[in-house]
């Protein structure tokens, strides 16, 4: 079989090809994205007809995936870990109504927040629905544990999380990869009311979820995913979760470390196999990476007789990545010095590119602002949340995608005025027209600016639903034909787009501003 240099996104890509996987459904996140990509660029994917358009959220994401899996097929659903906020009615929902085709959730998460809004741990959504999540330490592992993924959710009819973090997703590994399984004939499920959570039905489905815990758990103490490495020194003893199990490694091999370990790969955790651990050590150092998940279980409320220590005791930092220098310090061992960074590496912090669309915007968009009183702008996320930087330092808000149309509106229904929302074109039809709906349905005084660079540009100019799309939309909507505007954010037009957008700002109706200029990263590639 071919060994490959592979990203573990795309060793989870592989992997699924591999397992016959007949369609994956996703939005772009980081560091989730290049899951789908490299699937988008796969001739054997395409040979094989196995869907990989994006979707337009996460949600419907993840719906797809499990319609895909009702009708027998093998499905993968990719996100970053916020996105799995907004696919959660569906998730947890899966794990009531089961799978029929194997079906395969993977979330992505991003602990530091290089590219997110927070650092929240998937583990917990997890454990929520009750269902297996997987960790891999390695791309290896995020190879074979996909493939394991697919057969284990079949085998016990449930959707299968596999759980990665940025580090493991955006690093190369060799991988080794075993023989292609064919894709499942199309077969409905045998019970054809499975899928219907009505009351009566749900509570049935949902106690024999209850009832297949105790056989995950099995799964779990027996699965090598959770194995035991015996130590000599068992004055502590390690229990290491995914990645942070690759940290202790490259630790516990130049420090010649002998404490024995417990690697956990595979949720629920093994009870059996954690308490034969800690009655042979003194005291247990958890590394996790996320949040203290699993030391946070293994405390609980009450005093125990041995020490847990971790991010919630205070051993390691609460929030942010591990590395092997925290695992170090975690260790008591002394930190290897940090390598000076050359001067002509800067610091720089991001910035819209020279000629980007949302720079003409927003310079129009102060303009027309001009004596209101600062602090009506709510922004949503996107290159042009750059907008919050100087020199235009032009919006207030940006919490979760879709948010700046319903939190403008809420502003609105205060008293506001003029409150302005400002979204971007693939925001916006991820989970910005639904707010702009509320807004036509009540006629709330707010005007939306649509950027519309004609594609997702943050996560690498991924094609966007709006394109083309975006006035119909609107008008389908609801919002007045008068009142959606379309202008070319270019420098020379930069006095009648000022003018439009004070025009509308006076307006005290819906209006929306559609202000259209493709990327120009997209332009050049
Ligand atoms: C729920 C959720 N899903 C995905 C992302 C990742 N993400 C951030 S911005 C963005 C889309 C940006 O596209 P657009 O709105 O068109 O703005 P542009 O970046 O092109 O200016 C995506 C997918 C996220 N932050 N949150």
């Amino acid at each position: 079989m071919p060994r490959l240099v592979l990203l573990g996104d795309e060793a989870i890509a592989q992997a699924a090809l591999d397992s016959g996987l007949s369609g994956v459904y996703a939005y772009p996140g980081t560091p989730s994205t290049e899951i789908t990509e490299y699937i988008q660029r796969s001739d054997r994917a395409r040979e094989r007809g196995v869907h990989s358009n994006w979707s337009a959220n996460e949600k419907t994401a993840m719906e797809a995936a499990l319609g895909m899996s009702y009708a027998g097929k093998r499905a993968m659903a990719c996100m970053k870990h916020v996105g799995l906020n907004v696919a959660a009615d569906a998730f947890v929902n899966s794990a009531i109504t089961g799978v029929n085709g194997g079906l395969l959730v993977v979330v992505a998460d991003d602990p530091s927040m290089h590219s997110s809004q927070n650092e929240q741990d998937s583990r917990f959504f997890g454990r929520f629905a009750m269902i297996p999540v997987l960790e891999p330490s390695t791309q290896q592992e995020a190879y074979d544990m996909t493939r394991y993924g697919f057969e284990l959710s079949e085998r016990f009819g449930l959707p299968v999380m596999l759980r990665i973090t940025t580090r493991l997703a955006h690093s190369r590994s060799v991988i080794s990869t075993s023989p292609e399984t064919v894709e499942n004939e199309l077969h409905l499920p045998s019970d054809l009311r499975q899928f219907i959570l009505l009351p009566a039905l749900a509570r049935n489905r949902y106690r024999s979820l209850l009832g297949s815990q105790q056989k995950l758990i099995s799964e779990s103490e027996g699965s090598g995913n959770n194995r035991l490495e015996h130590g000599t020194d068992r004055r502590k003893g390690i229990i290491a979760c995914g990645i942070a199990y690759n940290y202790y490694c490259e630790v516990a091999e130049s420090a010649h470390l002998k404490y024995p370990v417990i690697k956990i790969s595979q949720y629920p955790v093994p009870p059996g196999l954690l308490n034969d651990f800690v009655a042979e050590v003194r005291e247990v150092l958890v590394l996790e990476e996320g949040y203290p998940f699993l030391e946070e279980s293994l405390t609980g409320i009450l005093r125990n007789s041995y020490t847990v220590r971790g991010r919630l005791e205070g051993s390691l930092p609460r929030d942010g990545e591990l590395n092997p220098g925290v695992v170090k310090a975690a260790l008591g061992l002394q930190q290897s010095p940090v390598r000076e960074i050359p001067a002509i590496v800067k610091n720089r912090p991001p910035a819209l590119c020279k000629g980007c669309s949302h720079i003409d915007m927003y310079n129009a968009l102060n303009e027309a602002l001009g004596d209101y009183v600062p602090g009506r702008v709510f922004s949503d996320i996107g290159c042009y949340t750059l907008g919050a930087l100087p020199p235009y330092n032009a919006i207030n808000s940006c919490v979760d995608m879709g948010a700046s149309v319903t939190m403008a509106k809420g502003a609105a229904d205060a008293g506001l005025h003029p409150s302005v929302a400002v979204i971007g074109d693939s925001t916006f039809t991820h989970s910005g027209m639904t707010g702009l709906l509320d807004v036509v349905i009540e006629k709330t005084p707010v005007t939306v600016i649509i950027s519309d660079n004609s594609t997702t540009g943050m996560t690498g100019g991924q094609q966007s639903h709006a394109t083309g799309r975006l006035v119909e939309i609107c008008r389908g909507i609801g919002v007045g034909p008068e009142h959606i505007r379309v202008i070319n954010p270019l420098k020379k037009h930069h006095a009648e787009n000022t003018q439009i957008i004070a025009g509308e700002l006076e307006y005290r109706g819906v209006s929306v501003i559609i202000s259209r200029r493709e990327c120009i990263q997209t332009i050049r590639k």
